[in-house]
């Protein structure tokens, strides 16, 4: 009965051991939201954690198109965004961008982002919209370590 009970355990602790190195639960996405003015963001440092999937949610009170890109960012798994319909014929300033991370929101509309970022570091964030970024919208994605 003894032999039984420590086989017992011992088949517990393998199947514990067998769940640890199966894929870790990613951490819960972190939502953000973002304000975008004319012509301004009302954040100009988000900070994330390396590893963490987080949703940009991008609000457009103004009354000209604002976008949120990111040219360059080490991620995870793919980068989901969402727009607004009437976005579809959304034509970037200048074309030859290709931001790794983008989403736009309409005027008096709103969009999101979904990515997860991988290496910690400081990932500069800006509106794509011709003179926005020149004018002050841009910002710092501080990505931390876990
Ligand atoms: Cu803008």
């Amino acid at each position: 009965m003894k032999r039984l009970a420590g086989f017992l355990v011992i088949l517990l602790l393998l199947t514990l051991v067998a769940c640890g190195s199966s894929e870790p639960t990613p951490p819960p996405t972190l939502s953000l939201s973002l304000l975008a003015t004319d012509i301004a963001y009302d954040k100009e440092r988000i900070e994330v954690m390396a590893g963490q999937p987080v949703r940009i949610m991008l609000n457009n009170e103004g009354v000209l198109e604002h976008d949120f890109s990111i040219m360059e960012i080490p991620h995870v798994g793919e980068v989901m965004g969402e727009e607004m319909e009437e976005e579809m014929g959304h034509d970037m300033s200048a074309m030859e961008m290709d931001p790794e991370v983008h989403v736009a929101a309409p005027i008096g509309g709103r969009g999101s982002v979904e990515f997860t970022p991988s290496t910690p570091g400081e990932y500069e964030f800006f509106c794509t919209t011709a003179g926005h970024k020149e004018a002050g919208m841009k910002g710092t994605l501080v990505v931390q370590a876990p």
